[in-house]
C-alpha cells in the first residue's frame, strides 16, 4: 500500500514564500510518529511531505493520503483534500483541528481520527487494507501512553538537512491546566499523558544527538514524572530546551534538578504582565509568580528563556505592547515571542467572544496567532495589529538584542542565530497581514467597543 503522509502549511509557514529560517525550523513529530505506527503487517511504502520544507505533488503517486491539521493550516488541508480526492484517492485527515472541529474536517474526507491515534490509525489501516474503511475513528476514553512497546518515530524518512535539528522528542502530551484560550483542554482533557521515562531514554539514545529539543505542552505538570525524567536524562549528558509553565519559580529544587539534567532553554507561557489580563485568559496562576524573580532565577542556572506574551486580552490598555517590549528588553528574555489571542474554534475564548458577537472572521487560515480574528475590547484591531508588530520590531531591534542578551549573560551563537531569525521574522510579517482588507472593509470594526 502506498502511503503519504502530509502536513499542509499556511502561507506564513510554506517552505516557499513563507517567512521561517531553518535556524528556526525543528522537525515536528507527528508524521514521523504515524509512519511508526504503521503496523508491520502493512505491506507500505511511506512518503512523507511537509510543506515547511517542501512542495507537495498534486499527482501524488498514493492510496491512500494522510494529512494533518491544524486551524491555521485547515483551509490548505481541505484544498489539498479535494484535489486528491477528485483524483479518486482517499483521504483522511487528523489532528488538532480535526479533533476540535470533527463535523466540519469529516465534510472534507473519506474518513477522519479524532483524538491521538496511537490505536486507531492501525485499526484504520486495516480496514482500509480489508476494503472496510470508516468515516471515523476515535480516541477511546482509557488511551494511554504508558506502552513500553511503541515504535520510536521514523526520523530517517525526513533529509535531515532541511531542518535545525531532528533530535526532537516527547515526554508527555495535554497538560492539567484550563487556560481559556488554550485547545488542550478541549481538544484532549485535563489529565495528562505521559510515557514511560525509559523509552524516552532509549529514543534519545538511539538518535544519539547532545543537543535536543522536547515539543511536550508542559513538562513539570506533575512534578513526580518530572523528576524521574530528569533524573534519567543526567546520565545522558544532553543539552536539552522545552516548555513549562511558570510555576516551575514555586519548585526551586525541581529548577535546579531540571538544570542539572542539562535543561539550557525554557519557553514560558508568561503570557501577560498585567495582573487583570491573566484574570481574563483564566490564567490567574501566573499571577503567584514574580516574573523578574524567575528570569534572574532561571539565567543563574544558565537556562535561557523564550518569553511567550500574547495580546489582545480584554484588560489590555493601549500601551500594553511599548509596556510588553520594555519589560522583555529590560529582564534580558533571551527570545521574546509575541502573539496575538486566537480564539480557536472550541475553545471556552471562541466560545464567549461568539456569544458577545465578536468573532470577526472563520477563515481558518487567520487563525495563525498573528492576525487579528475578534473584536478587542479596549483597542480597534487595526491598533492591536499594528502594536503586535510594533512589539516584535522593538524587540528586536539590534540594539535591543544586544542588550537582552547582555542582561542574560548569553553569549552563545546559537542564541543569536535565533535572535536574527526572529529579526526576519519581526521585519517581514507585515508581508503576512492579509488581513488588513477584511478588517477595514468593515468600518465599525474600527472602533474600540
Ligand atoms: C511542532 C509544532 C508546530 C510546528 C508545525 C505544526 C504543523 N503541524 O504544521 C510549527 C512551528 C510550524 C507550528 C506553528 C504553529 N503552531 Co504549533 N505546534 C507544534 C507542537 C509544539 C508539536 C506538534 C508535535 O510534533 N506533536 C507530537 C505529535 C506526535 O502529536 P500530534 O501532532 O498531536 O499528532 C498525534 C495526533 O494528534 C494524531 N494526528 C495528528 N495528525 C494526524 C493526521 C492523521 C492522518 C492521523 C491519522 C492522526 C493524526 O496522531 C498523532 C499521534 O497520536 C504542538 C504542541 C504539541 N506538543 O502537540 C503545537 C500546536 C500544534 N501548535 C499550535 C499553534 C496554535 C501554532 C501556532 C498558531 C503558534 C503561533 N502562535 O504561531 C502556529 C500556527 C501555524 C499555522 N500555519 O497556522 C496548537 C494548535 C492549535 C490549533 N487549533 O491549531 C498546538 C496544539 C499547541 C497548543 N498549545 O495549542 N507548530
Ligand atoms: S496554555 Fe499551556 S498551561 Fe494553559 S492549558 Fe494550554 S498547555 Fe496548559
Amino acid at each position: 500500500m502506498r502511503i503519504a503522509l502530509i502536513s499542509p502549511k499556511g502561507p506564513l509557514y510554506r517552505h516557499r514564500g513563507g517567512i521561517f529560517k531553518r535556524s528556526l525550523r525543528y522537525q515536528p513529530l507527528t508524521l514521523t510518529t504515524l509512519a511508526a505506527l504503521i503496523p508491520p503487517d502493512i505491506d507500505a511504502q511511506i512518503t512523507l511531505y511537509d510543506e515547511g520544507i517542501q512542495d507537495v505533488p498534486l499527482d501524488l503517486d498514493a492510496d491512500l493520503i494522510g494529512m494533518t491539521v491544524i486551524t491555521g493550516t485547515a483551509r490548505r488541508s481541505y484544498e489539498l483534500a479535494r484535489a486528491f480526492r477528485a483524483q479518486g484517492k482517499t483521504v483522511v485527515l487528523g489532528g488538532p483541528h480535526v479533533t476540535l472541529l470533527p463535523e466540519e474536517a469529516t465534510m472534507h474526507a473519506d474518513a477522519i481520527v479524532v483524538g491521538y491515534a496511537e490505536d486507531t490509525w492501525p485499526e484504520l489501516l486495516r480496514d482500509f487494507a480489508r476494503g472496510a474503511l470508516k468515516r471515523e475513528y476515535r480516541m477511546a476514553p482509557d488511551f494511554s501512553l504508558d506502552r513500553p512497546d511503541m515504535p520510536f518515530a521514523r526520523r530517517d524518512l525526513f533529509n535531515s538537512r532541511h531542518f535545525l535539528t531532528q533530535a526532537v522528542f516527547e515526554a508527555t502530551r495535554a497538560c492539567g491546566h484550563d487556560c481559556e484560550f488554550c485547545i488542550v483542554p478541549t481538544a484532549w482533557g485535563s489529565r495528562q499523558f505521559q510515557k514511560p521515562v525509559s523509552w524516552i531514554v532509549e529514543d534519545i539514545r538511539r538518535v544519539g544527538q547532545k543537543q535536543i529539543l522536547f515539543v511536550d505542552l508542559n513538562l513539570v505538570a506533575d512534578k513526580v514524572y518530572a523528576r524521574e525524567l530528569f533524573t534519567a536524562l543526567i546520565p545522558l549528558k544532553v543539552r536539552w530546551f522545552g516548555l513549562s509553565t511558570v510555576l516551575i519559580a514555586h519548585d526551586r529544587e525541581l529548577m535546579e534538578l531540571m538544570a542539572r539534567s542539562g535543561c539550557r532553554g525554557l519557553l514560558l507561557g508568561l503570557e501577560s504582565i498585567m495582573s487583570d489580563s491573566l484574570g481574563d485568559a483564566n490564567k490567574r496562576f501566573n499571577g503567584s509568580v514574580d516574573y523578574k524573580a524567575l528570569i534572574a532565577d532561571l539565567h543563574d542556572l544558565h537556562i535561557a528563556i523564550q518569553g511567550c506574551f500574547v495580546f489582545g486580552l480584554d484588560h489590555d490598555p493601549l500601551e500594553v505592547f511599548d509596556i510588553t517590549a520594555d519589560f522583555a528588553i529590560d529582564n534580558g528574555i533571551d527570545l521574546p515571542r509575541f502573539a496575538i489571542l486566537t480564539p480557536f474554534p472550541g475553545t471556552p475564548l471562541h466560545q464567549r467572544l461568539a456569544a458577545e458577537n465578536r468573532i470577526l472572521t472563520r477563515d481558518w487560515e487567520l487563525y495563525d496567532g498573528q492576525h487579528v480574528v475578534f473584536q478587542p475590547r479596549n483597542m480597534t484591531p487595526q491598533q492591536l495589529s499594528a502594536g503586535h508588530e510594533r512589539a516584535w520590531k522593538k524587540v528586536y531591534r539590534y540594539n535591543a538584542i544586544a542588550r537582552r542578551l547582555w542582561k542574560a549573560r548569553a553569549f552563545e551563537p546559537l542564541g543569536l542565530a535565533a535572535n536574527l531569525g526572529y529579526r526576519f521574522y519581526a521585519h517581514h510579517l507585515q508581508r503576512f497581514y492579509n488581513c488588513d482588507w477584511h478588517l477595514s472593509a468593515m468600518p465599525s470594526l474600527s472602533k474600540a467597543v
